[in-house]
């Protein structure tokens, strides 16, 4: 849920309870049954822990558009022994007047599980992008939107590859699969 409106069922559930006035009540029960739930799930600057062998993550709101000036950080861990595989199924961001260097808002993918790991890639604009493999059992994605233009997104599935499937060795740790 949206924490503006998490905070308005808030204090309007407890004023409803408090005050027991019927007609506030209704208002209240209307509000929490007539919001549109976007798809995501949350967004968080501190990083949401993302595990198992796959599953999937959006930017905030999609597939409407994200909000501006936000920063969502996920740490993806797959079993040991295995690498993460991270494939973008839609991708829309703002086309930044640097393209080559993403100026704007981004998605930035690091090959290990904080934010001082090797950069993989970082992506923006509306190019969907290949596959992105790291080289062993973490993953850490940062989407980042800046102060102004907005776009519908992304979402973004993960699966845990094994050993077998590191026969493009040579090309980590950039995306180089097709
Ligand atoms: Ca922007």
């Amino acid at each position: 849920m949206h924490p503006d409106v998490s905070l308005q069922t808030y204090t309007g559930g407890v004023d409803c309870l408090r005050r027991r006035v019927v007609s506030h009540c209704r208002s209240f029960l209307i509000l929490i049954f007539s919001h549109p739930f976007p798809e995501s799930g949350p967004c968080s600057s501190a990083g949401i822990s993302l595990t198992g062998t796959s599953g999937n993550f959006s930017s905030p709101n999609y597939p409407l558009n994200y909000p501006n000036s936000k920063t969502c950080r996920w740490k993806i861990s797959v079993p040991e022994g295995y690498r993460v595989k991270l494939t973008f199924d839609s991708f829309q961001l703002e086309t930044c007047i640097v393209p080559s260097v993403c100026t704007c808002d981004y998605v930035r993918i690091r090959d290990g599980n904080d934010q001082n790991s090797d950069e993989l890639e970082t992506f923006c604009g509306s190019n969907t992008p290949l596959p992105v493999l790291s080289s062993r059992r973490f993953m850490w994605v940062e989407f980042h939107a800046d102060s102004n233009n907005n776009e519908e997104g992304f979402r973004a599935s993960y699966t845990a590859v094994g050993k077998l499937f590191s026969f493009h060795i040579n090309c980590v740790p950039k995306s180089c699969l097709s």
